[in-house]
């Protein structure tokens, strides 16, 4: 009799999903998508991110997240074949270490937003800083070498947070606004993730922080789930009255504010603090168990898993953040040349996807013994500042062979960099947009040799929201759910298992070896 909705604020598109639960019924029964380039145009963002001069800078407009979110509660409200009052909670995703700067007046506008205007009208009132900047910004390396140098080193760091420090993290992040802007520093009461801004404009109040997406930047503890004063002192003064608290992933957090209620006719539903999206996706592909590595296939690519116990990752480019299912962790890396390096393959060519996929399909596992560095734009796993593609042996004219090299470079450096996670996982859960590609999985599974699974629901970091609103729900209110539960009631696979092919597989296990030799002779040459 239950209705909880989850959302996914991604880079480039916000999604919504409500499921139904009860005694009889466990259902997907609404999903909804929102891409912003193309319906608030008036932003001026390209998938998501502004032009910016900065170089290295990724900006988003936190006004356009709104925008969205108010969006798409007025397409719930008007289109979703169920009675609003049957919603009980309520949680979300949202791309990680982006943060937002909000000012001394945010905590009182925020209980008075007005139901007569619209979200994205309230927010540059509230913001110390008009842009956030997001996960794909590369431009805090100075920041990083100094965070890291001011508590020991990189693997101090590591050892404190669970990553080295990276450029995208909220931490070099907030010290590059100080150092850039130390007016504007000072002016900044409260910074927050995307996801827990965006749980704010529900609330109505500045909600907390999950542990989950809090160890996306450089300033949590992760043994202990609360602020670093280490990593504080090292990033930039008074920094611990400027952030929220930090909470367990399956707190509530508040109720919808009056905003939605009187605006479109919401219950006060609780509102269920948000994490990050790889987070999230832990839930929503029911990594819930060991063993299993999953596969996000988006804006950025990344590999994951949970993880039994903290192991830094070795050469640092992985991260151990906690789970938002337990008080375990997980570990994760991240690739930033994801759909957009695949897209530039398409249109360099001219394809669409179903061409992609054919030329993809028809071209021999291997490429002939021919490889792709698909660095595109800068990568953050391994770390590449100034981007550019490298090929060994592939004709810059020949679509099928720079098809299959993008996708086989992805694949290939996603399984030499998640092995500190997972060195042989036994099977594989995929999602994102480009799991919806069954000759990309078909290459996965090859590469990893291992059988690749999908499921009913792509976005699984959306359904793993909507999941945790229940789960969360089902313990406020006394009558907990196990997790083994709620993702059997809704991780449902789509299909069989793609499984490896033996011998494509067996040529991978010998191109793998020389891919990581390829990547790391460039490296080394710069
Ligand atoms: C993970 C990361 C990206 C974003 C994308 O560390 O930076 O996967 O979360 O939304």
């Amino acid at each position: 009799m239950a209705i909880y909705l989850g959302f996914d604020s991604s880079t480039q598109s916000l999604s919504a999903i409500a499921i139904d639960v009860s005694e009889s019924t466990r259902e997907v029964v609404f999903a909804h998508a929102i891409v912003f380039d193309d319906v608030f145009p008036e932003f001026g963002t390209r998938h998501g991110i502004l032009p910016s001069a900065d170089r290295g800078a990724a900006l988003s407009p936190p006004a356009l997240w709104a925008a969205a979110l108010d969006r798409i509660m007025a397409v719930i409200a008007a289109e979703a074949p169920f009675p609003l009052d049957r919603i009980r909670a309520i949680s979300g995703s949202a791309q990680q270490h982006g943060s937002v700067y909000l000012n001394g007046d945010a905590a009182h506008r925020l209980e008075r937003l007005d139901p007569d205007a619209s979200l994205a009208s309230q927010v540059p009132p509230l913001l110390a800083r008009d842009v956030a900047p997001v996960w794909m910004d590369t431009s805090t390396t100075r920041e990083c070498r100094a965070i890291e140098a001011a508590v020991g080193g990189p693997a101090a760091l590591a050892a404190i947070t669970g990553s080295r420090a990276f450029e995208r993290f909220t931490g070099p992040q907030i010290r590059k606004w100080f150092s850039q802007d130390p007016g504007g520093y000072a002016r900044t009461h409260r910074i927050h993730l995307v996801s827990s801004f965006l749980a704010s404009l529900l609330a109505g109040r500045h909600v907390p922080l999950d542990r989950g997406d809090a160890s996306g930047m450089n300033l949590m503890d992760l043994a202990a789930g609360a602020w670093s004063p280490a990593a504080l002192d090292a990033t930039a003064p008074a920094l611990a009255s400027k952030l929220p608290p930090i909470v367990p992933s399956w707190t509530i957090v508040g109720a919808l504010a009056p905003y939605w209620t009187r605006r479109y006719g919401f219950p006060a539903a609780k509102v269920v603090a948000w994490s990050g999206d790889n987070l999230c996706s832990v839930v929503g592909t029911a990594l819930v168990a060991e063993g299993r590595l999953g596969i996000s296939l988006g804006t950025s690519d990344t590999a994951f898993a949970s993880m039994p116990a903290c192991t830094i990752d070795p050469p640092a480019s992985g991260h151990v953040f906690a789970s938002p299912h337990s008080r375990g962790l997980m570990g994760l890396t991240c690739f930033s040349n994801g759909s957009l390096a695949r897209e530039a393959v398409r249109d360099a060519f001219a394809l669409d996807w179903t061409a992609f996929s054919d030329l993809l399909r028809r071209s021999p596992a291997g490429n002939r013994g021919c490889l792709m560095l698909p660095w595109f734009g800068p990568e953050i796993t391994p770390p590449v500042a100034r981007p550019g593609v490298r090929r060994d042996g592939i004709d810059t004219g020949d679509a099928a062979a720079n098809v299959r090299g993008v996708v086989e470079g992805q694949m290939m450096a996603m399984a030499l960099h998640s092995r500190w996670i997972q060195s042989s996982p036994r099977v594989i859960h995929a999602t994102g947009g480009a799991a919806a590609n069954e000759e990309i999985l078909r290459v996965m599974a090859d590469v990893f040799d291992a059988p690749v699974l999908r499921f009913e629901v792509g976005n699984a970091a959306c359904l793993g929201a909507a999941l945790r609103a229940w789960h969360a729900d089902a313990l406020a209110s006394g009558s907990p759910v196990s997790w083994d539960e709620v993702t059997e009631s809704f991780v449902h696979p789509l299909g069989a298992a793609i499984p490896p092919i033996r011998e494509h597989a067996a040529v991978y296990a010998d191109l793998r070896q020389r891919y990581a030799a390829f990547e790391a002779s460039v490296l080394e040459r710069g």
